[in-house]
């Protein structure tokens, strides 16, 4: 042992088992026996949630003013190294633990902020749980300090020390540097992607305007020979957050409404505009975690804009012409709005844990809204007089689309209140153990009614596009034949007298819902447009995790008697250079373009059976994110369409 080393730790000696050490030692044992306890699940969420988690102390230390910059370099291994220049974390000896305060925060349980009480942390991943957690979850974890003019080094094994913390040179910078390898014991897939990490650090530096992010990834080169990468920086926050959201929408007003402010020592920050379009967009943060279940802030949000807007609408006598009353959704029409508020002691509910609980923030964002928008009303008359318009004709459409609905309604009681007559239901009722596939064309559904167990299994089929939501109105959703079908197929009700877009899926009849499409552009854009359909009106199935994506195999491959499937190109490869005896020619390949030329067999086999199947869950990781996609995919471009359905639908082998 160098002399250094013994002056950085001089208590532990090897084989020194105190008490202490043993603690830590069952502390992160835990972890590695459940993991998802500690960050949500092991699969493609849970690994990247380990990048999150080490990134969020170097955010940390930029909110305190320490830092502006932070790196993520992913390298050819799928180890990450996120580096910051903060102050670094301290290396002097915690007294209490007898030893480098490096090694404390790297290796034991929720020691993250415990050395400096001033700072303020509120950041912190979804779960957060601190950096040891990663270290336990890491086959090999590296941490690098600059600071007092040294560089600290000490290297861990799935979270255990190799050696000291020891000085390893000189530095005039500081920092902190983090590199990581999953364990590839805890996690099924260690790869990582790309577009999930580049996508988070664009909304943190959106969220933390002023801070320097930056993405390398050392597997990837670009045509230059340079490393893929990106950087995110934003000067203004959250109003360019609302402006990228925005891009492919058409303004209903110039100004962005941007409020910055601190209300009863919660800070609140929120961006907002309106837009053309009929769909309410609204992402709301705490801590910078995407709080997707809404909460306090979210309700403060929606009072202080339906008062203050309701307000100046009575006053200017523009609401006298309306025969019925507004509610609180005819407010949100169009509106494209980020909340973001930073809470000392955030309280976290629902079901997964996204939903603010914390009842002094609606007052504090209710009153930030309400002051912040009654200045803009009266300095911009000719916007508040458009947007006050947009509200009223809101007000009118929710009203025909609810003589629409009724219309429907009432129908589909005269005739029974029966299912639709293109359904093909399967026997089963109990909901969470059937499942519904929507299949594009009529003649693929007939391939499916036939191929299908008809005791769990219902088929109905779509004909051609459905419609898309994105560019229709409420009422002519409701008069869709398809999205009726849908409707009625799956049990589900839309809208109630003061909420024209509240699900109600008590009577949901199945807890899947699988969307079978070809496997080409088209079946690729049919798809997009049944998911933006359920993105927009049916966001809580999508939460609940009951909608998927079929994944019909794009090969058959045949040899002699030998005959299976291959999902990519990849694979079909791989299966020749598997049956290889040298030839090729006598290897016959089958290109699937679409679910008709499977028959009733070869689709359950493939498609449908779940003992073979492959289904993808869609899940809404990003609303944000998602959201902008979705209005983008709406244009003409086939290329992100395509994208989309590789980045959002999970891989997710729910069946195995
Ligand atoms: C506690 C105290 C101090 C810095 C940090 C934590 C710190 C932690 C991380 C994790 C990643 N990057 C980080 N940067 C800083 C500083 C105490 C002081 O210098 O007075």
């Amino acid at each position: 042992m160098s002399e250094i080393e013994k002056k950085v730790n001089p208590s532990e000696g090897n084989g020194n088992y105190s008490a202490q050490s043993i603690q830590v030692l069952e502390g992160l044992e835990a972890v590695r026996k459940r993991p998802s306890m500690y960050i949500g699940d092991t699969n493609e969420k849970g690994l990247h949630h380990l990048v999150y988690e080490v990134i969020d102390n170097s955010i940390d230390e930029a909110l305190v003013g320490y830092c502006s910059n932070i790196d993520v370099v992913i390298h050819e291994d799928n180890s990450v190294t996120v580096r910051d220049d903060g102050r670094g974390i301290p290396t002097e000896i915690h007294t209490k633990e007898n030893r480098s305060a490096l090694e404390v925060v790297m290796t034991v349980l929720h020691a993250g902020g415990k050395f400096d009480k001033d700072s303020y942390k509120v950041s912190g991943g979804l779960h957060g749980v601190g950096v040891s957690c990663v270290n336990a979850l890491s086959s090999y974890l590296k941490a690098e300090v600059h600071r007092d003019g040294k560089v600290w080094v000490q290297e861990y094994s799935i979270g255990k020390p190799k050696e000291n913390v020891k000085i390893v040179g000189e530095t005039n910078l500081t920092g902190t540097y983090i590199t990581f390898k999953p364990d590839a014991t805890i996690f099924q897939n260690t790869v990582y992607k790309y577009e999930i990490l580049a996508a988070r650090l664009r909304e943190l530096a959106y969220l933390n305007a002023g801070i320097r992010l930056t993405i390398i990834d050392e597997r990837q080169k670009d045509e230059n020979g340079e490393f893929k990468s990106d950087e995110f920086y934003s000067e203004e926050g959250l109003k360019e957050f609302v402006n990228y959201l925005d891009d492919t929408r058409v303004k209903l007003t110039q100004e962005i409404i941007h409020i910055v402010t601190d209300k009863n020592d919660i800070p609140v920050e929120i961006a907002m505009q309106y837009n053309t379009t009929f769909s309410e967009n609204i992402h709301s943060y705490v801590n910078n975690i995407n709080t997707i279940e809404g909460g306090t802030h979210l309700t403060g949000f929606r009072r202080g804009l339906t008062r203050t807007l309701k307000n100046y609408a009575e006053n200017s006598g523009i609401l006298s012409k309306l025969k019925f009353d507004i509610s609180g959704d005819d407010f949100r029409e169009g509106l494209t709005a980020v909340i973001s508020v930073k809470v000392a002691e955030p309280q976290f509910e629902g079901q997964t844990k996204t939903k603010l609980g914390n009842s002094e923030v609606s007052l504090a964002v209710d009153q930030s809204v309400s002051e912040a928008l009654s200045i803009y009303l009266e300095e911009n008359p000719r916007s508040a007089r458009i947007i006050v318009n947009k509200v009223v004709l809101a007000a009118q459409a929710r009203h025909a689309a609810r003589k629409a609905r009724e219309m429907v309604q009432r129908k589909n009681a005269l005739s029974g209140g029966g299912l639709p007559g293109k359904l093909s239901d399967c026997s089963e009722k109990d909901p969470s153990l059937t499942e519904v596939f929507l299949v594009e064309g009529d003649s693929a559904g007939g391939t499916a009614k036939q191929g299908r167990d008809r005791k769990f299994q219902a088929i109905l089929p779509l004909r051609g596009k459905i419609l898309n939501v994105e560019k229709a109105m409420l009422h002519k959703i409701f008069e869709n034949e398809e999205i009726k079908n849908i409707f009625t197929a799956l049990g589900v009700t839309i809208g109630t007298e003061d909420d024209s877009k509240a699900l109600n899926m008590e009577k949901l009849r199945y807890h899947k819902v699988i969307i079978m499409t070809d496997a080409d552009v088209d079946g690729s854009h049919i798809a997009t447009l049944i998911m933006t359909f359920f993105f927009r009106y049916m966001q809580d199935l999508i939460k609940a995790g009951y909608l998927y994506i079929a994944a019909p195999p794009l090969f058959l491959l045949k040899k002699g008697k030998k005959e299976t499937y291959a999902w990519s190109e990849q694979q079909r490869r791989h299966i020749i250079d598997e049956w290889a005896d040298g030839i090729e020619s006598n290897l016959h390949t089958q290109r699937y373009k679409g679910l008709g030329e499977m028959n009733a067999e070869q689709l359950w086999h493939t498609t449908m059976n779940p003992e073979n199947r492959t289904l993808q869950q869609v899940t809404i990781e990003n609303a944000a994110e998602a959201d902008h996609i979705f209005s983008m995919l709406m244009g003409d471009d086939v290329p992100p369409r395509r994208k989309f359905i590789e980045d959002h639908a999970t891989y997710a082998n729910i069946d195995a």
